[in-house]
């Protein structure tokens, strides 16, 4: 891309030092995606940036020290399959602060999510299922298309939950969703095989080098 694409969007998923080596709930090499992701924000091709921040509670409902279980231990909630996570982007620690080193300013805006206590969030549109077998909505939808976007490019951490499920809700939303893989890292590298197959199957088209 040359010129500004005014229907597209750039969704930046949870760039934060707990998705990264030596955080809380580090993925694989999390941290060099950084370089890449800074350069797409600085290209000028994007006319909207959006971040979304993991943003939970002391004592979150997502987190294995909140119930007698071990991290990634998985159980259920409210009868969904929930993974019990380290303590990991606790509001205000610096974990959760979005990374230092990529352009905020140019972000037109910052969805936080999984603030509720008990319920938890990958997705930048819908929480997890709640109590009630709902997924309150984040607003993000209702953002993008107000301000006209048809596409969605997605990147970030991690790459088999927060990016994986923002993207597949972005497809269901109505947008023509790309998966920038190579801007994205996993927690679990065995499941790339297992999220390839679920982006084709909800419509998301998985672009393998974005970064150039
Ligand atoms: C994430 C697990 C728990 C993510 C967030 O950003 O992918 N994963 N919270
Ligand atoms: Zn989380």
């Amino acid at each position: 891309m040359t010129q500004p694409h005014p229907d597209t969007a750039l969704l930046v998923v949870d760039m934060q030092p707990d998705f990264m080596e030596g955080g809380a709930l580090a993925t694989q090499d999390g941290s060099s995606v950084i370089s890449g992701i800074r350069a797409l924000m600085l290209s000028g091709d994007y006319t909207h940036i959006i971040a979304t921040q993991d943003w939970h509670p002391p004592g979150h409902i997502s987190f294995a020290s909140s119930h007698d279980a071990k991290p990634f231990d998985v159980t259920e909630l409210y009868g969904h399959e929930q993974v019990l996570w380290p303590d990991h982007c606790v509001q205000t620690t610096p974990g959760a602060e979005l990374h230092p080193d990529l352009p905020w300013e140019l972000a037109c805006a910052i969805i936080r999510k999984g603030e509720d206590p008990y319920v938890d969030s990958y997705s930048g549109f819908f929480n997890n299922y709640n109590r009630d077998g709902e997924r309150p909505a984040t607003g993000l939808a209702g953002l993008l298309r107000d301000r006209g976007v048809k596409q969605v490019h997605c990147c970030g951490l991690a790459r088999d939950y927060c990016v994986k499920w923002t993207a597949e809700d972005a497809a269901a939303a109505g947008f023509e969703t790309h998966f920038l893989w190579d801007l994205t890292r996993p927690v679990d590298g065995m499941a790339d095989t297992q999220v390839r197959t679920d982006l084709a199957q909800a419509g998301v088209t998985v672009v393998e080098q974005a970064a150039s």
